[in-house]
């Protein structure tokens, strides 16, 4: 069995050492243009030249749980589109979300700011009753977020495409419980898919339909995002804040506005990060049980787009 390994932006050789050890009989091969054909591929933004030359592969393993951008590729016609299920993501996923809660529901950026000014002072304890956090998409990383938040006692709403029921959060599905979804929310939590109907979400109609002074974390896609309408909404104050984990143009451009702007907390796409051995694991694993013929978890359906 052959492995070809074809991912950009990623120190490689500590990754083939690892697939090696996982599958000792695997020829595991960093690609080249005119490398041998191989049947899996491990794979992050590869060049469509690889595709081509690959046309046999039985299956395609992203080490990323989001496949937006490798569905914009032309892919083998048979090869399965594995992605991430986890792997040590949603833990990373609920950290990142229930702190940026937290912080802003504590206001600790402003007892940050008063006690660098040597000040000791107290405010008032608000009530959590009044910051419901929506979670847009309840799959792997939203649904381990979810069960976070209501371990702090937050009310928690969940939406996704197909009705869910997870307990301790109310769960909305699809277009008819959009609007319902969003006027229940304060908090605006993104974890969607990037597909053609969630590109542009978080607009200025869906936006404002949040209550006021609503507070939006976005740690799935920037383009889910309008960042006119964000910077408009702050302007007018019916958004509060917003913790932007990801943005339209990666890394974020030098002068964008979201780098200064007092209301806006930063940080460079690392909510969720991939975890080489665990990704390791489960990539191999799941090779193993396709080899025997056995169903694997986390299957792309590219025409759902995730
Ligand atoms: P899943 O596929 O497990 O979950 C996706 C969820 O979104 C599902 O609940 C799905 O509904 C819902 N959904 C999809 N389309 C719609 C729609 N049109 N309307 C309503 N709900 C919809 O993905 P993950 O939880 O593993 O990951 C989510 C995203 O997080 C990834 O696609 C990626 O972009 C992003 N991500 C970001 C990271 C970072 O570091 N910032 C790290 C990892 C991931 P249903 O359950 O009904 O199918
Ligand atoms: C992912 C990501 O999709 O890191 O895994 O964004």
């Amino acid at each position: 069995m052959r492995i070809s390994f074809c991912c950009t932006d990623t120190a490689s050789e500590p990754w083939l050492q690892g697939l090696r050890a996982a599958l000792p009989t695997a020829k595991v091969l960093l690609w080249e243009p005119g490398a041998p054909l191989a049947d899996y591929a491990v794979v992050w933004a590869p060049p469509q030249q690889f595709f081509d030359e690959q046309p046999q592969l039985k299956a395609v393993f992203n080490i990323g749980a989001g496949v937006d951008a490798l569905l914009k590729l032309r892919l083998p016609p048979n090869a399965l589109v594995v992605r991430l299920d986890d792997a040590g993501m949603s833990v990373q996923m609920a950290e990142y979300v229930c702190h940026a809660v937290i912080r802003h529901f504590r206001e600790l950026d402003a007892y940050e700011a008063d006690t660098r000014q040597g000040n000791w002072s107290f405010r008032k304890p608000r009530s959590r009753a009044d910051f419901p956090v929506g979670i847009m998409g309840m799959g792997v990383l939203g649904e381990r977020v979810a069960r976070s938040l209501v371990g702090f006692e937050f009310p928690v709403m969940g939406w996704s495409r197909t009705p869910k029921s997870v307990d301790g959060v109310q769960c909305f599905a699809g277009e008819q419980g959009f609007a319902d979804f969003l006027a229940a929310s304060r908090v605006l939590v993104c974890l969607l898919p990037l597909t053609p109907e969630t590109r542009d979400i978080m607009n200025h109609a869906n936006l404002s339909r949040l209550q006021s002074g609503a507070y939006i974390i976005n740690v799935a896609r920037g383009a889910h995002l309008v960042d006119d309408d964000l910077l408009a909404l702050l302007d007018s104050g019916h958004i509060a804040g917003a913790a932007l984990d990801v943005f339209r143009t990666e890394p974020l451009s030098a002068g964008h506005p979201f780098w200064q702007h007092p209301k806006i907390v930063v940080t460079p796409h690392t909510s969720a990060r991939t975890l080489r051995s665990e990704s390791i694991t489960q990539i191999t694993s799941k090779i193993t049980a396709i080899q025997r013929g056995e169903p694997v978890a986390g299957v792309v359906e590219p025409s759902r787009g995730y």
